[in-house]
């Protein structure tokens, strides 16, 4: 007998990658059940045909089966934004919070320049975020090119219209901020892992933020002048967790947000 329905059906995840001739051009990523995949994978593909020319010259969809037992339900964080007038007044802003949520100053005030110039060692953004430790300020990913990709992350279907709705009663309807909660989120409820700073690489949005268990998720405004390309992502870990086992709950753990604030 077929029994229809969300458990017995399994949930997978889908993860879409578009590349032009130059490199990197968009990703995104859902976990959904298995009765959506078709839908799901057409949406994403369309967010990559969405692009400025010239457009991909490649796209790759990845679907993998997620091992239900291993998801990690969790709570979105909860949203405010700061007001900052001037990039000065944001980092500033950024820095408080950062040390309000147990990062040392100087691992704060180090990775924020890191973020304002290119933090891959050959001076450009780094596709992934940088791990750092939060008291000592000493850069852990293994690679501080690619740093690490924070995946396998997603509203479960059943709130995924609360969640829209929240995020539209603030004002925010924007996919851009979906997925930066959504990965904030997550991040905030990774063991070991004690604050995030996230600056966009879009010379267009000068709004970032920082986020943790404890702060939410805090917008900034103003974090950098338009036109500025400079962007990336900072986590922050506690010293004495396994880095190893941080980045693969990051890369790889299935966690989906149940709760909507
Ligand atoms: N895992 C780790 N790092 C990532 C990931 C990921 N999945 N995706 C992006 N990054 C890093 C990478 O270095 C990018 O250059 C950088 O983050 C910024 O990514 O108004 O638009 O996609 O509340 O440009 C936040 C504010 C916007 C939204 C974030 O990030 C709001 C944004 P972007
Ligand atoms: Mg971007």
């Amino acid at each position: 007998m077929r029994r229809e329905g969300v458990q017995e059906e399994g949930l997978y995840s889908i993860r879409m990658h578009a590349s032009s001739e130059k490199g990197h051009l968009c990703g995104a990523e859902r976990i959904v059940p298995r009765g959506l995949i078709p839908l799901i994978s057409e949406t994403l593909l369309g967010r990559a045909w969405k692009r400025r020319a010239p457009g991909p010259a490649s796209i790759s969809i990845r679907v993998d089966a997620v091992d239900t037992g291993m998801i990690r339900t969790i709570p979105l964080l909860p949203v405010r934004t700061v007001q900052a007038g001037d990039p000065s007044a944001a980092e500033s802003q950024a820095l408080a919070l950062l040390v309000s949520a147990g990062v040392s100053e100087r691992s704060a005030r180090g990775a924020l320049c890191a973020l304002g110039s290119g933090a891959s060692p050959d001076g450009r953004n780094m596709r992934g975020g940088m791990i750092i430790h939060a008291e000592t300020g000493e850069r852990l990913e293994p690679d501080p090119a690619r740093g690490v990709r924070v995946s396998h992350m997603d509203v479960a279907e059943a709130v995924r219209e609360d969640l829209q709705v929240f995020l539209r009663s603030h004002g925010l309807q924007h996919p851009r901020v979906m997925e930066a909660v959504i990965l904030a989120s997550k991040v905030a409820w990774v063991p070991g892992l004690v604050a995030e700073v996230c600056r966009s690489d879009d010379p267009g949005y000068t709004t970032g933020y920082v986020a943790s268990r404890e702060l939410g998720y805090v917008r900034i405004l103003n974090m950098k002048r338009p036109g500025d390309t400079f962007g990336g992502r900072a986590f922050f870990v506690d010293g004495h967790a396994s880095i190893e086992r941080i980045m693969e709950e990051l890369e790889d753990a299935p966690y989906l947000i149940s709760e909507i604030p």
